[in-house]
């Protein structure tokens, strides 16, 4: 039986990554770390598996990572976990440089003295592009990252390519852009829009407030791209991967898209922070625009090419973003009809 370690199990992909091995047989392990209160609410349904454990850990503490490696003896090691909000990496520049840079370094240095056979999967993204130089952008493209979360993980990805080549070790970097799923955190946009759009219609919410509606993102659907992880972890010899939808989508038509899932047709009115979203039915403003949600440095347009992957892995993203919204949609209505599993406001 094969054994995987997935650090960021209790995080959206972690979540689904966890299911996806468990259905293919392996023994899974995930790294949790401590809070005050109970945050595995993503993997509740997957804690009475017979074959499924967890292990307390931090990405900033070399100790628990050894005893974690050691004992758990991973064929594949699947790091998902990071301060992964690109907002708040700009509050928290140092912590995130930590965690998802030097994080990194900390876990392949395990794999390097340990066990240099262990495959290693590392949550690259699309953020490495940045301020784009081409588009669609693929693995050949430059790189430009435009905010703390992006550099951090600029180090983590090229210190993966580093122990490749210096140490031979199966080392894999996964370029992923945006996926998003029901099990997305409520603070990132799309998941704040379904949440929005969900208690609007019903009565329970009055405005969401966003920041920039012209930011263009490639969204996928996290459920398809965490099978893309588990193949680049099954070939010949490690390399490096773009994971996208090759579509790219505004802020401002993924809102219209949610609201007219609950029939509520928007019309836009005015310019920059003045911009208004209105349900144009009644005249009431839905839709406001803060720059309390603007980023100092902002990554206006993704669009990936994922082409090598489907060459050379198989792999194709399935969902389109009309789905995606959908599903989202369809999610967030049924959890906000149901008052005991309300979530708090989305404030970022
Ligand atoms: P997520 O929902 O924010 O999950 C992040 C996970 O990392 C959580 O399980 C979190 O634990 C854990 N974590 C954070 N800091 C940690 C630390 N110091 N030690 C141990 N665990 C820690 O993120 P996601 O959307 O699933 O993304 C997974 C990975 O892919 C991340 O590395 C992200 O940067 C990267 N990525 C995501 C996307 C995307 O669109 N989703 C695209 C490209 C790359 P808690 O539950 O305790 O907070
Ligand atoms: O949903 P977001 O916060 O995701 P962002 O910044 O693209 O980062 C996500 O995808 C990356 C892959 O490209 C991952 F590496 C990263 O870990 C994370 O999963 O913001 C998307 C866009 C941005 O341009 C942002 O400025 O939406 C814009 N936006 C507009 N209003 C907003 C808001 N973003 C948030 N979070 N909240 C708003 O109110």
């Amino acid at each position: 039986m094969k054994r995987a370690l997935i650090t960021g199990v209790t995080g959206q992909d972690g979540s689904y990554l966890a299911e996806f091995l468990l259905q293919k047989g392996y023994r899974v392990h995930g790294l949790v770390r401590r809070s005050s209160s109970l945050n595995r609410e993503r993997i509740g349904h997957l804690i009475s598996d017979r074959n499924f454990f967890l292990h307390e850990g931090d990405l900033g503490d070399s100790m628990s990572l050894k005893r974690v490696i050691e004992e758990t003896r991973p064929n594949e090691i699947y790091n998902l976990a990071a301060m992964s909000h690109v907002k708040v990496s700009f509050e928290v520049p140092e912590y995130t440089a930590d965690i998802d840079g030097i994080g990194v370094l900390r876990i392949l240095d395990i794999i390097r003295s340990f066990d240099p056979k262990i495959r290693f999967y590392q949550a690259s993204t699309s953020e490495l592009f940045g301020k784009i130089k081409e588009t669609p952008q693929n693995e050949m493209t430059p790189f430009h990252p435009r905010s703390p979360y992006g550099v951090a993980k600029l180090y983590a990805y090229w210190i993966v390519v580093n122990y490749r080549e210096a140490y031979g070790i199966y080392a894999c970097n996964g370029i992923l852009f945006n996926h998003e799923s029901p099990r997305r955190g409520e603070t990132f946009v799309s998941r704040k829009i379904t949440l929005a759009a969900s208690r609007i219609s019903l009565g329970l919410q009055e405005k969401l407030i966003v920041g920039n509606l012209d930011a263009k993102r490639d969204w996928g659907f996290a459920e398809d791209f965490v099978e893309g992880m588990w193949m680049m972890l099954q070939q010949e010899s490690p390399d490096d991967f773009v994971l996208a939808t090759g579509v790219t989508t505004t802020v401002r038509e993924f809102i219209e898209w949610a609201f007219n899932y609950v029939d509520i047709p928007l019309v836009w009115e005015g310019e920059g922070v003045q911009e208004k979203g209105i349900n144009s039915k009644t005249g009431k403003v839905l839709i406001e625009v803060s720059p309390q949600f603007f980023r100092p440095a902002e990554v206006d347009l993704l669009i990936g090419d994922a082409e090598k992957a489907h060459r050379k892995l198989g792999w194709k993203s399935k969902t389109t973003v009309k789905q995606l919204v959908e599903l989202m949609m369809k999610s967030d209505l049924a959890a906000v009809s149901a008052p005991q599993r309300d979530f708090a406001m989305a404030y970022r």
